[in-house]
Parts: structure tokens; sequence; C-alpha cells
């Protein structure tokens, strides 16, 4: 699968991986727009905007509780295994679009959640935010500051974490090879961090079963999932 980049691989000092629902797709969790998405079931205008959650906060609560119920009883799979294995070998950063914490489960050490996490809350007020230990006895939670507890995740028309964001440019920038895997690139600005790393020399490798936006500008497209694709990377690096 990946011999053709063999020497690129094998003489990489930093490898990325931006990483989308599809790297999760294996353990159980729903993409957004496949075609058993989140998205095709669910209006993402009613669900994932700050308006529609000051509009109907329960709701929103709700299918958020929801799918941390699945993401907790979820395990990590092969393609988070092996990027989180492949730090005894090289550096390895993971800039992840995904909430559900499986690269971290999966031992990978330097992770950063370009749309925050599914179990962290967060106040829409204050500077509150809090590791989430159990399902809430009523929703939606408050605040000790009297106002509304949400969900840290970003929702469309948000900003990224600005320090989640700049370190991300800067590995991208930076980085030897990146592997873009399971993300269909739609969503700004994170489908820009491929091109930050095309401009900076870095090869690019797509791991996807689908193509997309960017599948021209790679400099290999794997068309097969992660969970099958990418544990054969650890045997071209570890020869
Ligand atoms: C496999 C596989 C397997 C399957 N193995 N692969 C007009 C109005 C307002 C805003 C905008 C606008 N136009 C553009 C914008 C900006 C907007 C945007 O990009 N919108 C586009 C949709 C048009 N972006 C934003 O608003 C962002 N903020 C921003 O830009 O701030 C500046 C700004 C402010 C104000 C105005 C304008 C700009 C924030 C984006 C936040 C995204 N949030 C979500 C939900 C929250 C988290 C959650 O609840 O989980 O994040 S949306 C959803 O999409 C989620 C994901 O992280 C994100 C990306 O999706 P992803 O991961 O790529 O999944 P899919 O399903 O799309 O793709 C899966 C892929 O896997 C597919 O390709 C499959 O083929 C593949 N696959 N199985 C490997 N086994
Ligand atoms: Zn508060």
């Amino acid at each position: 699968m990946f011999e053709s980049l063999d020497d690129k691989l094998s003489q990489a000092e930093k490898i990325v991986f931006v990483t989308g629902a599809g790297i999760s797709q294996e353990s159980g969790i729903p993409t957004f727009r496949g075609k058993d998405g989140l998205w095709r079931k669910y209006d993402a205008m009613q669900l994932a905007t700050i308006d529609a959650f000051y509009e109907n906060p329960k709701l929103v609560w709700e299918w958020y509780e929801e799918r941390r119920k699945n993401i907790l009883a979820a395990k990590p799979n092969a393609g988070h295994t092996t990027i989180a294995n492949l730090e005894k070998y090289k550096q390895v950063r993971v800039l992840t679009q995904n909430i559900d914490g499986l690269h971290q489960r999966a031992g990978s050490n330097q992770v950063y959640e370009l749309h925050g996490s599914i179990v962290t809350i967060k106040c829409t007020v204050c500077d509150f935010k809090e590791k989430i230990e159990s399902r809430f006895s009523e929703l939606s939670p408050i605040c000790k500051c009297g106002h509304i507890l949400r969900p840290d995740v970003v929702w469309f028309g948000e900003q990224l974490p600005q320090d989640v964001w700049d370190k991300a440019i800067q590995e991208a920038s930076s980085c030897d090879v990146m592997f873009v895997v399971g993300t269909s690139l739609a969503v700004s600005p994170a489908n820009l961090l491929p091109v930050y790393a095309k401009q900076n020399g870095a090869t690019l490798i797509e791991v996807n079963p689908e193509e997309t936006p960017m599948s021209q500008s790679m400099n290999l497209s794997i068309r097969s999932t992660s969970a099958k694709a990418l544990p054969e990377l650890l045997s071209i690096i570890n020869k």
C-alpha cells in the first residue's frame, strides 16, 4: 500500500495526522456526511450552532448526552492504536477534528483537539470549564454563576480555540509527512491544514475510501478504511 513512499516514510522525522470522523467509524461512531452520517439524520443548524443551543438547550444537550454515552462505550480501533504506536519510532502529532478522545485513549500523547471534547463542559458566560465525571441528573445543567453550561465543542460560526489552532498550523507547516485520515475536508478552517503542509514541502497521504476535494494534491491516496490501511505503516517504518 505505502511501498511507493517507502523512503519518504522511513526518512521522515515528524509525521502529522489530520483526522476526522472516518477514523472512528470502525469503532462504531457515526460520521457526519457519509451514507449513515449524522447530518443525514439530523439538521446541523438545529444542533450545532450557538443559536440552536439557546433556542432549545435541552434538545442539544440530549443529543450530546446520547453521543457521549456511545463514545464512552466505544474502543479505539487499529487506526488509532497504529498512530499511538508510531510514537516509538517517529515524532508524531495528531490534529483531530474529533471530540471523542479515542486517540488519547489509544495512547497518543500529542493530540490537538480542533473542535473540542465531548467530555468537557464550559459556561456560556464565565471562565468555568470542567471534565464531566457522570451523567447529569437534569438537563440543561447550570453553572455556579447562574448561567447555562454547554458542551465544550466548536459549533458552526464559532472560532476554534486560538492556542490549539496556532499550534496546529505550526505542526502542519513543519512536518515531513502528513496523513489525512477519515475526513471529508468539507469544514474550514481544519481543511486548510493539508495546504499548510503542502506549501512547506511535506509529502501528503490520504486514507479515505472516498475522494476528497484535496485528492488531486495528494502524493498518495489510499482508498481503504483506516483500520485496514494504517497498521501496514508500522511494518514499513519498523523495517
Ligand atoms: C472513512 C471511514 C473509515 C468513512 N476509514 N475513512 C457559512 C456560514 C457560516 C459559517 C461558514 C459558512 N461557510 C463556511 C463556513 C465556515 C464553517 C464551515 O466550514 N462550514 C462548511 C460546512 C461550509 N466552519 C466553521 O464555522 C468553523 N469555524 C470558523 O470557521 O470560524 C471562523 C468563522 C466564524 C464565523 C463565520 C465564519 C467563519 C467551525 C466548524 C465547527 C465544526 N463543528 C462540527 C460539530 C461539532 C463537534 C461535534 O459535535 O462532533 O465538527 S461539524 C462536524 O464536521 C464536526 C466535525 O469535526 C467536522 C468535520 O467532519 P469530518 O470529520 O470531516 O467528518 P465527515 O463525516 O464530513 O467525513 C468523514 C470522512 O471519513 C468521509 O470522507 C468518509 O469517506 C470517510 N470515512 N469511513 C477512513 N472507516
Ligand atoms: Zn459560569
